[in-house]
C-alpha cells in the first residue's frame, strides 16, 4: 500500500472507488483514478511525492493514518461519509502531527443536515469542499504552500 517514503498521503474513504459511475450531478463524472493522477500532477508540479489509499473499511483507514506518523508531511483526506460520524478517524487523526487537509467534492454544508457536521474538520488545517475535481489540485497546493513555510 505504502511506499517508504512520501510527502503527501491522499486518503479516499469508502464507495469513492465508484466515482464516475453514478450521481455525477452531485460527484461529477471523473473517475478516483483521475483524481488521483491530477492530485499527482500537482504534487510534482511541486516538487512533492504523492502516495494514494482508497478503503471502504474505517479500520483500514485508520491504519492507513497510522502509517502515515512521521512518515509523510501531509495527508489530504476525503472520508467519504465517515466524515460525518467517524470518531475512529478523528482519533486516528489527532495522532497525526502533519498537516491535514480535509477534501471534499460536493459541498457538504449544502446537503442533508447529517452531512453539515464534520468530525475531521476540527483536526484539519482547512478544508476544500464543493469545487468538484478541482479540489484535488487545491488541496495539494495548499499542502505545498504550507510546507514551503
Ligand atoms: O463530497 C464528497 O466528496 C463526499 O465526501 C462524498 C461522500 C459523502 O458521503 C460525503 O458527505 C461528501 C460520498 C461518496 C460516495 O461516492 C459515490 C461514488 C459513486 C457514486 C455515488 C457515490
Amino acid at each position: 500500500m505504502t511506499a517508504d517514503t512520501a510527502d503527501i498521503l491522499l486518503l479516499s474513504g469508502p464507495n469513492l472507488n465508484l466515482l464516475g459511475t453514478r450521481e455525477p450531478e452531485i460527484y461529477g463524472t471523473e473517475t478516483l483514478a483521475e483524481h488521483v493522477a491530477t492530485a499527482t500532477k500537482a504534487a510534482e508540479n511541486n516538487g512533492l511525492i504523492l502516495e494514494h489509499f482508497q478503503s471502504n473499511h474505517e479500520g483500514e483507514m485508520v491504519e492507513a493514518i497510522h502509517a502515515a506518523r512521521g512518515r509523510v508531511a501531509a495527508i489530504v483526506i476525503n472520508p467519504g461519509a465517515l466524515t460525518h460520524y467517524s470518531w475512529a478517524l478523528h482519533d486516528a487523526l489527532a495522532t497525526y502531527a502533519g498537516i491535514i487537509v480535509e477534501l471534499h467534492l460536493s459541498n457538504p454544508k449544502a446537503r442533508e443536515s447529517w452531512r453539515h457536521v464534520s468530525v475531521v474538520a476540527p483536526l484539519a488545517s482547512g478544508s476544500i469542499v464543493g469545487f468538484g475535481g478541482v479540489g484535488y489540485r487545491l488541496a495539494i497546493e495548499a499542502v505545498a504552500v504550507k510546507l514551503r513555510k
